[in-house]
Formats: structure tokens, C-alpha cells, sequence
């Protein structure tokens, strides 16, 4: 192979790379929780794509972040952040809640 054809292909395969990168960018949604419910208690994400809850407990107390759906189950202390990594997802109705207040502290993550 001519090394003009060895650079076409090494930048092929760059470009290449750097396009699945780009389609696989995480996408980051906010959501907090305060006085025992999610704000927003609905969130959107598109489907097929890495989500990172940014997450923020504005309560006074600790709660659980838990979802069975997307396999979520994370302690977060009273007014910490916490990162929540979430698989890529097929469209649906994915609902999450607060271990500790499951009555008021009910939410949904909406992938389209
Ligand atoms: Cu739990």
C-alpha cells in the first residue's frame, strides 16, 4: 500500500472514531430534589444515548435514588451532588423514586 493510502486510511479511521464519539456524547439533565419530591418530577432524554443525571439533593435529609427499570440505586447525602450514569435507553416511561419517601418522592424519566 502507497503511504498516501496508508494516510487516507489512518485519517479515515480518525474521522471514524471521532463521529462515533460525537454520537455517543453523554447527554446531562438536571434534576434535584427538595421538601421530599423531584424537581422536575418528569425529565426527557432522547433514546439510544448515555445519559448523566446531575443530581442535587436539596432536602435536609439523605434520600435514595432508586429506579428497578434503569438499575439505579444511589445514596445521596442532605444537600450533595451526586453524577448518576444511565445507560443508553429505548424509548419509554422509566420511572425512579426515593427509597426512603416513596409515597410523595415519585419520578419519571421520558426517552424519546
Ligand atoms: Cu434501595
Amino acid at each position: 500500500m502507497s503511504s498516501k493510502k496508508v494516510t487516507a486510511l489512518v485519517l479515515f479511521a480518525i474521522f471514524s472514531l471521532a463521529a462515533v464519539n460525537v454520537a455517543r456524547a453523554d447527554v446531562e439533565i438536571a434534576l434535584s430534589y427538595k421538601d421530599k419530591k423531584f424537581d422536575p418530577p418528569e425529565i426527557n432524554a432522547p433514546a439510544n444515548t448515555p445519559i448523566l443525571i446531575k443530581f442535587r439533593n436539596l432536602d435536609r435529609d439523605a434520600m435514595e435514588l432508586e429506579s428497578d427499570s434503569l438499575k439505579i440505586e444511589k445514596v445521596v447525602p442532605a444537600g450533595k451532588d451526586a453524577t448518576i450514569k444511565v445507560k443508553a435507553q429505548k424509548p419509554g416511561r422509566y420511572e425512579f423514586f426515593d427509597e426512603y419517601n416513596e409515597k410523595t418522592a415519585q419520578g419519571a424519566l421520558v426517552v424519546k
